[in-house]
């Protein structure tokens, strides 16, 4: 059943459509100004397919981060259409300023004082954000589904799987889709381009041996066999089942064998998958396929990615590489984890790294410290070092939210103390930071956390 706020939300993507499809219908090409992540690879890519579907071009960018400037440099350019998926929400006014028209498909909350339905006498702004209706736009959309649905009118539903991919790279599938990500998926079972069922639940399942899949798999975390190699040949061999194989190789009997060995370790490794049909098989599972955007994002291989989701699998291999060694990368943060652990402060914790291959998965591997115990329970803070600046990816656990935390707001406030920048969600959150203030900013985030938790 579709809610009120909803239906406001879904007719307001329709006005984008309408847009979109004018600018199409006048050979206009398509200005696409995107995120860099998995949810932003797949907003790009879902805009890009349905323009390419109907017949229209396109020019896509994407980048790490919307800044001002990168919209001021903008203006100079004659596009009639801009788009801005996963972002340009906390950018509206310099958006307002451009020449052309514009659809923001965005799900992050934009400033207080900023007025999402802002107008300009002389194009048209067509905001699709599901925070102007009320609606949780951290669990219940991404971006991918508010671009899904600034196409939706064009009825290319087999554009669904991309929408779950992306929010899937936003952890908004973790507990199954909700809100409109589930609108988004029974739609796409109904019209037969998606399929949700009972799976083992294992990381690029697809693509990578079963040794290598069962190590590599967090969620959920399979106890004594999750970063453990040796222990996940061990596992195997115990219970005769080919380590070299995929998933999909195995007999059934294997296969029932190693649910039920799996099951006994974590429940929860069987459960919903969300499928696309019609597709390569490397990019079946949603989880998979998001992780490999994932890979070609941090690498900065944009071009991989959006061709892969347009269907032209040239650069998949490539793709498929980059994963391989983000994987592996993973593989060495844990050990980096497992050796060195964190740095403990009262109320929380942190990890600090200057080394390339551990920035990249500084972030993932400290919340998955905590749920392999390796780590307390504690907020943690990722602090990467660049050149004079520090980067800070701060995690944390439902639990500590529930408890009181919110790291979104400490991390915007601890941030500007030393003339930083930063914000987010509350369990999850960002800051840039002058390297010089480390010991002050982890001082200041620590007195923060004790006042949230005890006030
Ligand atoms: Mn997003």
């Amino acid at each position: 059943m579709i809610q009120k706020q909803q239906l406001s939300l879904l007719n307001r993507a329709d006005e984008a459509c309408d847009l979109l499809r004018s600018h199409i219908d006048q050979q206009h090409v398509v200005r696409i100004i995107s995120h860099n992540d998995a949810d932003g690879l797949t907003s790009a890519g879902i805009f890009a397919n349905a323009i390419q579907k109907a017949g229209g071009k396109f020019h896509i960018t994407i980048l790490p981060r919307l800044r001002d400037s990168n919209v001021k440099d903008l203006t100079k350019s004659r596009y009639k259409l801009f788009i801005f998926s996963d972002m340009g929400s906390g950018n509206l006014e310099s958006i307002s300023k451009l020449s052309g028209d514009v659809i923001i498909a965005d799900h992050h909350q934009f400033p207080d004082e900023v007025d999402p339905e802002m107008q300009v006498d002389y194009k048209k702004i067509v905001h699709v954000n599901p925070h102007i209706f009320n609606i949780d736009g951290t669990k219940e959309v991404s971006g991918s589904g508010l671009s899904y649905l600034s196409v939706h009118d064009y009825e290319y539903y087999e554009l669904a799987g991309l929408a779950l991919t992306g929010a899937c790279g936003d952890m908004q599938l973790k507990n199954g889709p909700t809100g409109i990500n589930k609108l988004i998926l029974d739609e796409a079972v109904e019209h037969e381009t998606m399929t949700v069922k009972d799976e083992l639940k294992l990381a690029y399942s697809n693509t990578q041996p079963l040794n290598k899949a069962i190590t590599y798999t967090y969620t959920p975390v399979l106890e004594g066999l999750s970063g453990f190699m040796d222990k996940s040949n061990e596992f195997l061999e115990k219970h005769n089942i080919p380590k070299d194989k995929l998933l999909h190789q195995l007999t059934p009997e294997e296969y029932e064998t190693l649910k039920n060995e799996l099951t006994s370790i974590n429940e929860n490794i069987y459960g919903k998958t969300y499928t696309i049909r019609n597709i390569r098989r490397e990019l079946t599972n949603v989880e998979e396929y998001s992780s490999l955007l994932n890979a070609c994002g941090k690498n900065k291989e944009y071009t991989a990615a959006i061709s892969i989701e347009l269907g032209k699998y040239n650069q998949m291999e490539f793709a498929q590489s980059l994963l391989t060694k983000y994987s592996s990368n993973m593989q060495n943060g844990i050990e980096w984890i497992k050796r060195e652990g964190s740095v403990q402060e009262e109320n929380i914790q942190y990890i600090y790294t200057e080394d390339k291959e551990h920035k990249q998965v500084a972030a993932a591997v400290s919340s998955i410290g905590i749920e392999l115990g390796i780590l307390p329970d504690k907020p943690i803070l990722s602090l990467m070092k660049m050149d004079n600046l520090i980067k800070v990816s701060s995690r944390t656990t439902d639990n500590m939210v529930e408890k009181g935390v919110n790291l979104g707001v400490i991390m915007n406030q601890a941030s500007k103390n030393f003339n930083g920048i930063g914000g987010g969600h509350n369990i999850a959150a960002g800051a840039t930071i002058p390297a010089d203030q480390k010991d002050n900013f982890i001082h200041l985030v620590d007195e923060m956390v004790d006042y949230q938790l005890n006030n």
